[in-house]
């Protein structure tokens, strides 16, 4: 269905064509929305999203460089941008063939000058981003706000030591909820953009850490107010633009909502950029969080190994997709949930046409992760090896231990009967070879 917007001329629909060339960057090689595997859709499986921050307001600016990219659509005044931005969007959703999309409440609308314009700014292009997802389809996988840009928000939002500040960042989630309301969001997520330290001198860890629970509590309280139906996700980052942000990882923030009595109305968006910079591997955070019941969505980018920052990049490595997919099948999906692009071309891509490239290559490469893992795990050998691994709980002491009946007493008697355990191998580069198999 048309959505009247015309920025991707020459650009078609986006096909899926198995046997095409090398050179045939504009279409999918391996995504075919409407194929089953084990029982769902690969669209249902990987329930792709476009974040509208990077691929729409991005502009190429870096630390040390201005802008590169120049669109088409940010053109006129900020609101005559923020519409044209937001038909270039539902153009590009519609031309990929993905079904959601992502963004924070002020690159959907500029911020006022004071909360009551900004307010007025997000109703108006929200009613315009309504009508757009009721003519496509379209739907929002989740809202966020910005609680970081703002130089009120310098000291922290929820943790700042000014309660004005938090009760700003309040007023602004408040708002979030109730456009994530209007627009059908089926999830919502915080990430903690400033919420952390720099110095240990000038803070109160403390009283930060239980500010920011009691923030996620009147989150809560608002939500269930007003009947909305939607995952609270929290999205773990160790670092930048803090020195040290409280919701360091994975492990650190399923800590925080188990202290804080929050468990049960959160999950986690992991996105793997930041897994890595907290000195883990790709795929760690998605296993820590999905063997808690807690992965509630996936921010789909990666970073360089060598670099200490951020990049955002596109998902190309297939290994890492392989993993990632493999988890999900196992927790049987990521819904509500999906796999969001929180991911930019970089700065030398200048060409309109790498947008699309850059997603079609990461779609591709996660559909390739998925028919990977599928094979993996239908062919049932490694996940065999795994079970055999653990066989020797399958006796009277491994059952009284995984029931947690099991005592001190107990676990000595067993030793003094059968003596010191047999050496076992892990057989490690056997598990790595025959996974190499596979992908
Ligand atoms: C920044 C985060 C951010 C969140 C949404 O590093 O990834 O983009 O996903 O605020
Ligand atoms: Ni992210
Ligand atoms: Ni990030």
């Amino acid at each position: 269905m048309s959505t009247q917007a015309d920025f991707f001329k020459g650009i078609p629909k986006i096909a899926y064509m198995p046997s095409a060339g090398p050179g045939d960057v504009l279409c999918f090689k391996h995504y075919n929305a409407g194929e089953v595997l084990m029982g769902k859709t690969m669209e249902d499986w990987l329930r792709f999203s476009v974040c509208f921050w990077h691929s729409f307001c991005g502009t190429g600016v870096d630390p040390f460089g201005y802008q590169t990219l120049h669109r088409p659509w940010n053109e006129g005044t900020p609101m005559e941008a923020a519409k044209r931005r937001v038909r270039a969007a539902f153009e590009f959703f519609t031309k990929l063939g993905v079904k959601y999309y992502t963004f924070h409440d002020r690159d959907m609308a500029p911020e006022g000058s004071t909360l009551e314009e900004s307010n007025r700014n997000l109703d108006e292009i929200t009613d315009l981003t309504l009508q757009l997802q009721n003519q496509t389809g379209i739907k929002v996988l989740w809202i966020t706000c910005n609680l970081f840009t703002h130089p009120r928000y310098m000291n922290g939002a929820a943790t700042n030591p000014d309660v004005h500040v938090l009760a700003y960042a309040g007023a602004q989630v408040k708002k979030g909820l109730d456009i994530a309301k209007k627009l059908g969001a089926e999830n919502f997520v915080f990430w903690g953009g400033r919420e952390g330290f720099h110095s240990i001198l000038n803070t109160d860890v403390g009283a930060e850490l239980k500010h920011m629970a009691n923030f996620f509590k009147m989150a809560v309280k608002y939500k269930e107010k007003i009947g909305l139906n939607c995952q609270f996700l929290i999205e773990p980052k160790p670092k930048e633009p803090c020195k040290h942000q409280y919701d360091y990882d994975a492990m650190s923030v399923i800590a925080f909502l188990k202290h804080y009595d929050l468990e049960k109305h959160f999950k986690l968006n992991i996105e793997p950029n930041h897994t890595t910079l907290a000195g883990h591997s790709y795929e760690h955070d998605i296993i820590m969080a999905s063997s808690f019941g807690m992965l509630g969505s996936v921010d789909a980018n990666t970073g360089s190994p060598d670099l200490g920052w951020d990049t955002d990049q596109f998902p190309m490595d297939i290994r890492n997709t392989t993993l990632v997919m493999k988890t999900i099948i196992e927790q049987g999906g990521i819904q509500p949930g999906g796999l969001n692009f929180d991911a930019k071309v970089r700065r030398e891509s200048t060409n309109l046409e790498d947008l699309f490239i850059a997603h079609i290559g990461a779609m591709d490469a996660f559909a390739r992760g998925l028919r990977n893992a599928v094979c993996m795990i239908q062919d049932g050998l490694l996940p065999g090896m795994v079970k055999e691994r653990y066989m020797s709980y399958n006796c009277r002491l491994g059952e009284k231990v995984e029931a947690g009946s099991a005592t001190l007493e107990d676990l000595e008697a067993c030793i003094k009967e059968t003596g010191e355990p047999k050496f076992t191998s892990g057989q490690q580069e056997k598990f790595e070879s025959i996974f190499n198999h596979y992908i």
